[in-house]
């Protein structure tokens, strides 16, 4: 069975909680300790993730570290019919632009805002709050006129911004005024099988 390393209120393990629920994946949640805003990482761990991040998934013999090659990889191994993640030049392409998106601003700004406020990790909190709102209006030029980040169908780029906009009111972000951001937050949390975590409403994975 995979195992997926990760910790009840970090985002980017989240991300692969959400994909592995939408695509009904069995699997076993190996919880990561922290202390002082880093992870306890022993030797073992060490071995399996060189950055001592969570998440990391272990698929019997072989391991991956980081939300985006493990969203990938789960698309690819898990939903034979595509459409979490096309195969065609394109429509992949437009996928991949908005995992870069959430690798970027959405990091360096909502997760990070969040980090401060939420975990009082060090940090420059009006730089964070300024690079979110900078993500919240890339996000918004798409979705005030389109239901999904990546095409006409939910995609792993709708997984990979999710969590950290969802959350953002953590990090002392609004985005009230962002119609289609909002609109799209709900739409992710209707799809069937959605789960949530401690700050965004839905079933958690227990
Ligand atoms: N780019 C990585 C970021 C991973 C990351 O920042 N993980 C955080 C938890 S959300 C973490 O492990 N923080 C504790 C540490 O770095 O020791 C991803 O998308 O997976």
């Amino acid at each position: 069975m995979l195992k997926l390393y990760d910790r009840e209120l970090s985002g980017n393990a989240y991300k692969a909680r959400l994909l592995l629920a939408l695509l009904d994946v069995p699997y076993q949640r190996i919880p990561v300790a922290m202390k002082e805003g880093r992870n306890l990482v022993d030797s073992a761990y060490a071995g399996l993730n060189p950055r001592g991040q969570i998440p990391t998934l272990v698929d019997g013999e072989d391991v991956l570290w980081g939300s985006t090659a493990i969203l990938c990889y789960l698309a690819l191994r898990h939903d034979p019919a595509g459409s979490w993640l096309p195969r065609d030049p394109l429509p992949m392409g437009r996928v991949m632009q908005w995992l870069e998106l959430a690798q970027n601003e959405i990091l360096g700004g909502l997760f990070r805002a969040r980090g401060i406020v939420k975990f009082g990790l060090p940090g420059d909190l009006p730089a964070a709050q300024a690079t979110a709102v900078s993500a919240l209006e890339v996000l918004e030029s798409r979705l005030r006129g389109d239901r999904w980040l990546a095409g006409p169908e939910p995609t792993i780029a709708d997984i990979a911004c999710f969590p950290y906009v969802a959350l953002a009111w953590e990090g002392g972000v609004e985005i009230a005024s962002y119609a289609g951001v909002r609109r799209w937050v709900g739409d992710v949390q209707s799809l069937p099988g959605f789960v949530g975590m401690p700050g965004i409403e839905g079933q958690s994975v227990g």
